[in-house]
């Protein structure tokens, strides 16, 4: 790797599989483990001493969680990921012959599935050098990078476990110095409010250089109907996946809560033009945080936010860009419009 990341961070390798066939990946940790218990710790403590009280939905994500948001995507309900994939399948080639990516930088990768149309594209085009996974869940990442490392033998693919709101600044570029396109699918930037939206984009603004490029997936206002739906799918997976952050506390911080005594919620607020989803305590009743020496009292009815989902519009998304100092060169919906898929650029003029 030519610059940045590599020489500004100490190496952590880990092995990251642990399915047969896995074992000899190496995942670069820019989170450890001690990090990330400290890190919830403090999240934690903040969130839940809070009015009201809330958790980020980074804590969703261990390896159950994040098994949990793969199969929320199989779910017909969840129309986010087939849409997506749907406008990947038939734009991945214009962003391949557009940017001319040496090394994709996917964060909030997970299992990087829709990622292979981006991958293929870029390969047919004959520019990708690297490819970088980049994830705050450890399992998830290196069970991607291994299935990938099987699928594209002569790719170099260096997966990262990090957190997209502290590590951005340590982007690869590799020896050529050939362009950089950094992929954020899914709608994760949904899960920002907006101030973490604007830093985020500002952040990567600043790392980006001309040249580079940004692709992101945004989730579009539409119906409520189809929202609510979408986040209380009849299976009741929805609702596994928001009462998992429970399960990381009870593991990770000795926490006592009963995933029993609370009920899933997530309801579209058409004013703030996001889903919002919490956890709403069943009976007023006491949690045990032991790792924070914490004592967490619920009232019957009372709502913990574990989560937003921020539905876009194709001008509010071109506002906050343009703000952070970028300029659309692209943007692609499903044919439904339900799902968007942009592509931008480092604005020159600053
Ligand atoms: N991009 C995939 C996965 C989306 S789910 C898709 O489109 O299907 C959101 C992903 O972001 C999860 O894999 C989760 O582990 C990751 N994630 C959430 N918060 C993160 C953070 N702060 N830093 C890095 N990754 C994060
Ligand atoms: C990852 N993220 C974009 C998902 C979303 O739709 O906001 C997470 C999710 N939460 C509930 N269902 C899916």
């Amino acid at each position: 790797m030519g610059d940045g990341f590599g020489q500004l961070l100490p190496r952590t390798p880990v092995a990251g599989g642990r399915e047969p066939g896995s074992s000899s990946l190496d995942v670069e940790v820019l989170l450890t483990e001690t990090d990330r218990v400290r890190l919830l710790r403090a999240e934690a403590r903040r969130g839940l001493t809070a009015t009201p009280k809330q958790l980020p939905p980074k804590w969703f994500y261990d390896e159950r969680g994040s098994a949990l948001f793969e199969a929320i995507t199989r779910e017909p309900e969840y129309y986010l990921t087939r849409r997506e994939r749907e406008i990947l399948r038939a734009h991945a080639g214009d962003v391949a012959r557009t940017t001319r990516a040496a090394t994709l930088v996917e964060l909030g990768s997970g299992s990087s599935e829709k990622t292979r149309l981006l991958l293929d594209a870029l390969r047919d085009a004959g520019s990708l050098e690297l490819f970088m996974p980049f994830d705050v869940c450890l399992p998830a990442v290196a069970d991607a990078a291994a299935a990938l490392r099987r699928d594209y033998p002569g790719l170099d693919i260096k997966a990262v476990v990090g957190d997209f709101n502290e590590h951005v600044r340590f982007l690869p570029r590799t020896g050529s110095g050939g362009p950089r396109l950094v992929a954020f699918l899914g709608s994760t930037i949904g899960n920002f409010d907006e101030s973490e939206r604007a830093r985020f984009f500002a952040a990567l603004r600043f790392v980006l250089r001309p040249g580079d490029w940004f692709l992101l997936g945004a989730d579009l206002v539409k119906a409520k109907r189809r929202l609510d739906a979408a986040y209380n799918d009849a299976a009741g997976v929805t609702v596994m996946f928001n009462k998992n952050v429970l399960r990381v506390l009870n593991r990770d911080l000795r926490a006592t809560f009963d995933e029993d005594l609370f009920d899933h919620v997530a309801a579209y607020d058409r004013e703030r033009e996001l889903v919002d989803i919490r956890l709403r305590a069943r009976v007023a009743h006491d949690v045990k945080v032991r790792a924070l020496g914490l004592n967490v009292r619920f009232a019957a009815g009372e709502e913990m936010r574990t989560e937003i989902s921020v539905k876009f519009t194709r001008a509010g998304l071109e506002r906050s860009l343009r703000a952070a100092g970028f300029s659309r060169a692209r943007f692609w919906t499903d044919r439904a419009k339900d799902f968007s898929l942009s592509l931008w650029q480092v604005s020159q003029a600053r």
